[in-house]
């Protein structure tokens, strides 16, 4: 068969693409070499419905021994007793959970999508939102922190059966002692997902979820650094104490209702190759450098923020805790998106984004969103977040002089010529 070289040739151009531009899309990162090789191979030839074990196929018994080597890794992590690492994503573990916990009609709580929050939360465009009863909790207005006292108060006036937490554009830690206090008052569960600050939590530089909330999604692409793909976790509670059902009306372990709800629920076969690959970043995850790895983007973040609030751009809760920033523009007098549009131009790429009580639509919003996950994996110190800002600042303050963005994309490509990628590849 001849090769494709149309599709290999764009293959290469991403990755030049890649290689020149400076990342600063929050939910992004770059594995390294051997997460995607691991990712492109003959696994992807086979079918494994079921689980190790117990599968609907013959010839299994590698693949058995591949998703159960990536289920021991990321408990050893997180140092829990139950995940699930079949979610083709972040959306598809938290429709899982849902699925195994709520019916259809029940009422939820999550952080509204104009404030942080994340679709698969209850948005009125996502299935969270059209299958279940959707309330929300926001930021305080002033300081742009979780509103807890909103939460609380939500919680009791519409007593959800699901309390969700976490977010997309948020950069505080999360208080979820206090949230699973409430929950427990009300008589709710409580879902904590931490797609984005993952990774930090995995080497305990922020708090972790599992002691309070009682599932734990995550994506594994983000500050984790692995494949594209989603996990589910859970701490204790195995035993289901709350009597949940399955389709049949027995009650189940919880374990077993979440890798029901996994398959048949929502998906059918798993993605062994990606499965791979999500065993070798967890390999890599557990090692010291990861740690410092972490330490790094959290030192990064901090002073990106503090170059930007030098400058006088408005960081919403006026810092980071995490791996990103979340600015309002609308000082600046220029919209997210017309941002993100000349940011590219400059070979800077990030996400417009809504800030807390936006006046602006979901496709223009007032503000940017920032991450330094992946910059930090290039080899970004401190040192080089000046840079940084200083070059989104001469592209967003003149934004309408296509010289001057030319001479900072000419800067950005000579920038990056000494952060190396994928020197393997050619
Ligand atoms: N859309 C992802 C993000 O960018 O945060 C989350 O799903």
């Amino acid at each position: 068969m001849q090769r494709d070289t149309l599709v290999f040739d764009l293959i290469q151009k991403e990755l030049e693409r890649q290689r020149h531009g400076i990342e600063l899309i929050a939910s992004e990162n770059f594995t390294s070499l051997q997460v995607m090789q691991a990712m492109g191979n003959v696994m992807t030839n086979k079918y494994a419905e079921g689980y190790p074990g117990r599968r609907y196929y013959a010839g299994c018994e590698i693949v058995d021994q591949t998703e159960q080597l990536a289920i021991d890794r990321l408990k050893q992590i997180f140092e829990i007793d139950y995940a699930n690492v079949q979610p083709h994503s972040g959306a598809q573990a938290n429709a899982a959970v849902s699925l195994a916990v709520l019916q259809p009609g029940d009422h939820t709580l999550g952080l509204d999508l104009s404030m942080g929050g994340h679709l698969t939360h209850g948005s009125a465009v996502n299935y969270s939102g059209k299958l279940y009863q959707p309330h929300f909790y926001g930021v305080t207005r002033e300081e742009g922190l979780v509103d807890y006292d909103m939460l609380e108060a939500k919680a009791r006036e519409v007593k959800p059966k699901l309390i969700y937490c976490g977010a997309s554009a948020y950069s505080r830690d999360w208080d979820y002692a206090r949230i699973r206090k409430v929950a427990d008052e009300v008589g709710a569960l409580v879902m904590a997902d931490i797609a984005h600050p993952a990774g930090l939590i995995a080497k305990k530089l922020l708090n972790s979820p599992f002691d309070h909330c009682h599932f734990v999604t995550s994506t594994t692409h983000k500050t984790l650094r692995g494949p594209r793909g989603g996990v589910i976790m859970m701490k204790k509670d195995f035993e289901n104490p709350w009597g949940l059902k399955d389709v049949k009306g027995n009650i189940r372990m919880m374990s077993n209702l979440l890798d029901m709800a996994v398959f048949p629920g929502i998906q059918g076969g798993p993605l062994q190759h990606v499965i791979a690959a999500k065993a070798v970043a967890f390999g890599e995850i557990l090692s010291d450098d990861f740690l410092v790895y972490q330490q790094q983007v959290q030192k990064n973040a901090q002073a990106m923020a503090a170059a930007f609030v030098e400058k006088e751009y408005h960081i919403i809760s006026g810092g980071t805790d995490n791996h990103l920033m979340l600015i309002d523009l609308r000082n600046k007098n220029i919209s997210g998106k017309k941002a993100e549009q000349v940011l590219v131009q400059a070979d800077i790429t990030a996400n417009k984004n809504m800030v807390p009580y936006d006046d602006k639509s979901a496709f223009v919003t007032s503000g940017i969103r920032f991450g330094v996950a992946a910059i930090t994996t290039r080899g970004f110190k401190e040192d080089q977040m000046q840079f940084v800002v200083n070059a989104i600042d001469q592209v967003l303050m003149n934004a309408d002089n296509p010289n001057i963005i030319s001479s900072v994309k000419k800067q950005v490509n000579e920038f990056m010529e000494q952060f190396t990628l994928y020197p393997e590849l050619g």
